[in-house]
């Protein structure tokens, strides 16, 4: 069947798709200009079907974030606060350890722990954190600390990127979320995150990262003040690295919350806009297995939408939020496996119940089977 794309342009890109051939920067820029926007979700659609089928991925995770404590000032975000700040918190690791069993009525198989650049916890305090995790909660994968981070402990401790990395391996951890990643154009990072490291250090670590052998995910921060140009530079860059590491399981676009940041006159994202950078992409990230639609960020009504334009995962209960919900986001902070399910299900896809790496889970509410 050969559909009626309202733009003809996008014909060209339909043959590349049709192909499996690679898209280039100005199909890009031409994804993320054109008014067609069905046309887009159905190239999209195309491609997220032929890698998954009807198949939405979902887990049952919690996040954590030890600290709020930042020693970065950085303007896209509302959660770090100066160490001096009343409103600012760290946990203890007894605390760390209780509040990660807290607060589901189901067995979570993943912990997802981010937190603030905190200006003494040592990276001893968080391989502790990390191994009285694993004893605690043997069967739960961690997936811990972004590539920000282990920069962040690198110069602190005064050693490798790689070093800390093998000592976090050490310690427990099992694979890296995706975060930090934000757009990597120099000219936008000097304004939205100048105290972050650039762009390049962030793929180098990724890079290293993948080497040793960890999987992570990866990230855009879009609706702020980037062009569609430094988008699908983002991109590329990503499916260059993939290209080289094929480290990536899953790409997660992030819409800017402007609430409560130093950039609080800028607009939020619209759904048009959520959408049409699910949809980009799937097409621009050929190699990068799945694309999941983070329904924190942009609502569990339009995370079930992106489920027919490109995406093919959901996220999971996530239990408590903090990033989104301190910049505005009016989301639910958590939500049952059983709404995940329905969500997916009247999307008219299957939900397959995923560990970290992507392998089957079977479960009882308090236990659960990884298929291998
Ligand atoms: O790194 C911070 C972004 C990220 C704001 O890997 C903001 O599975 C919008 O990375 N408005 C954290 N975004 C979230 C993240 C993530 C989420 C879910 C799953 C995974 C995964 C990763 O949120 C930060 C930053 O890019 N962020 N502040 C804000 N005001």
């Amino acid at each position: 069947m050969i559909p009626r794309f309202e733009d003809a342009r996008l014909l060209p890109v339909l043959e590349k798709v049709q192909t499996e051939r690679r898209l280039s920067f100005d199909d890009g820029l031409l994804l993320y200009q054109t008014p067609d926007i069905l046309g887009v979700g159905y190239l999209a659609n195309l491609v997220r079907e032929r890698m998954h089928g009807d198949l939405t991925y979902f887990n049952v995770n919690r996040h954590i974030n030890p600290t709020d404590v930042c020693t970065a000032s950085c303007r896209l975000c509302a959660f770090g606060k100066k160490a001096k700040d009343p409103n600012g918190y760290t946990m203890s690791l007894e605390e760390v350890w209780h509040r990660a069993g807290e607060g589901y009525t189901e067995a979570v198989s993943e912990f997802h722990i981010v937190g603030g650049l905190h200006p003494e916890l040592t990276l001893d305090w968080y391989c502790e954190m990390i191994r009285g995790l694993k004893e605690r909660y043997p069967q739960v994968h961690l997936k811990a600390f972004t590539m920000v981070e282990i920069s962040y402990f690198s110069k602190r401790m005064k050693i490798s990127n790689r070093e800390v990395l093998e000592r976090l391996m050490a310690a427990g951890i099992d694979s890296q979320p995706g975060g930090g990643a934000e757009i990597f154009s120099e000219r936008i990072r000097r304004v939205i995150c100048d105290h972050k490291i650039d762009g390049g250090e962030w793929l180098e670590i990724a890079r290293e990262s993948h080497k040793l052998g960890l999987k992570s995910n990866c990230t855009m921060l879009y609706g702020h003040i980037e062009t569609e140009a430094d988008r699908v530079d983002h991109l590329i860059k990503l499916r260059e690295l993939q290209d080289e590491t094929g480290g990536f399981q899953t790409f997660i676009p992030l819409a800017f919350h402007p609430a409560n940041t130093a950039m609080s006159h800028l607009p939020t994202t619209t759904g048009f806009d959520d959408i049409r950078n699910i949809a980009v992409s799937r097409l621009m990230l050929d190699n990068i297995p799945h694309i999941k639609a983070y329904w924190v960020m942009m609502s569990e009504a339009i995370a079930q939408i992106a489920q027919r334009f490109g995406a093919n995962d959901i996220d999971g209960t996530v239990v408590e939020e903090k990033i989104y919900h301190d910049a505005g986001a009016t989301t639910s902070q958590n939500l049952r496996r059983g709404d995940l399910l329905r969500l997916i299900r009247e999307a008219g896809r299957q939900p397959f119940e995923r560990d970290t790496l992507y392998r089957p889970v079977v479960r009882t509410e308090t236990a659960f089977t990884i298929l291998t």
